[in-house]
């Protein structure tokens, strides 16, 4: 599971940054400098909150295995889609926010000219072979004047982004191990997903996909 972290060098001239649509962007490799500390601060966070399963509330189990850290985190039962201060399969808090995992949404926020993003929230997806996102809106969340920060970690997966209408036709986006998206703006509620995951294999995850997106919720 663990990497050394890529020396600069080792780089090249990554970062690169893309629009991809209006307000959002892909800065490619942005995440793998700090990738091993990262990988590190998600390891802790799964051996206290377990990653799982999910029912959503028209009783299907997700694909994508989930957990949180931060002072609120997502999820979904019978009763809905909402936020959370606890964990519901443990009954504490979610883990905190590691300060690599602030710091890494915070300056991806900068580089993409949201300059105040402050996340209370890191959904934690895990996906594996076959497993797939079917196009939603993020809507859960209070303020959509803060953008969502997404960082793709291991095997690579197809993302698909939408219009702010489900039927709107989406562009396909491969993204990579370090990628990190930044949307906001008027893409902050636009209709996307993740195409179901082919199997391959990482050095840093083995056969999985990690996504980590950072919310402020509350
Ligand atoms: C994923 N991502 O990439 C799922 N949502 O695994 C999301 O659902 C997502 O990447 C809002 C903003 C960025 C995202
Ligand atoms: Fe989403």
């Amino acid at each position: 599971m663990f990497q050394m972290d890529l020396l600069p060098e080792q780089l090249g001239d990554l970062p690169s940054k893309q629009e991809i649509a209006k307000d959002a962007y892909l800065i490619n490799g942005f995440a793998l400098p700090n990738q091993a500390t990262l990988l590190a601060d998600l390891q802790h966070i799964i051996s206290v909150a377990p990653l799982r399963h999910m029912e959503t509330p028209g009783g299907f189990i997700m694909s994508v295995a989930m957990t949180n850290c931060g002072t609120l985190g997502w999820v979904t039962d019978r009763q809905g889609y909402r936020y959370t201060t606890h964990d519901p399969l443990s009954g504490q808090p979610w883990p905190a926010m590691p300060n690599s995992f602030m710091q890494l949404a915070h300056h991806a926020a900068i580089e993409t000219g949201f300059n105040d993003f402050v996340p209370d929230a890191c959904l934690i997806n895990q996906y594996k072979v076959g497993a797939r996102m079917t196009l939603h809106q993020d809507k859960n969340e209070l303020d959509f004047s803060q953008p969502i920060v997404s960082v793709s970690l291991g095997i690579p997966a197809v993302f698909q982004l939408g219009g702010l209408s489900r039927s709107d036709k989406p562009i396909k986006l491969a993204l990579t191990h370090g990628d990190v998206v930044v949307w906001g703006g008027e893409s902050r509620l636009k209709f996307h997903g993740v195409m179901p995951l082919k199997a391959n294999c990482h050095p840093a995850t083995g056969d999985y996909r990690i996504n980590l997106t950072f919310r402020k919720a509350g």
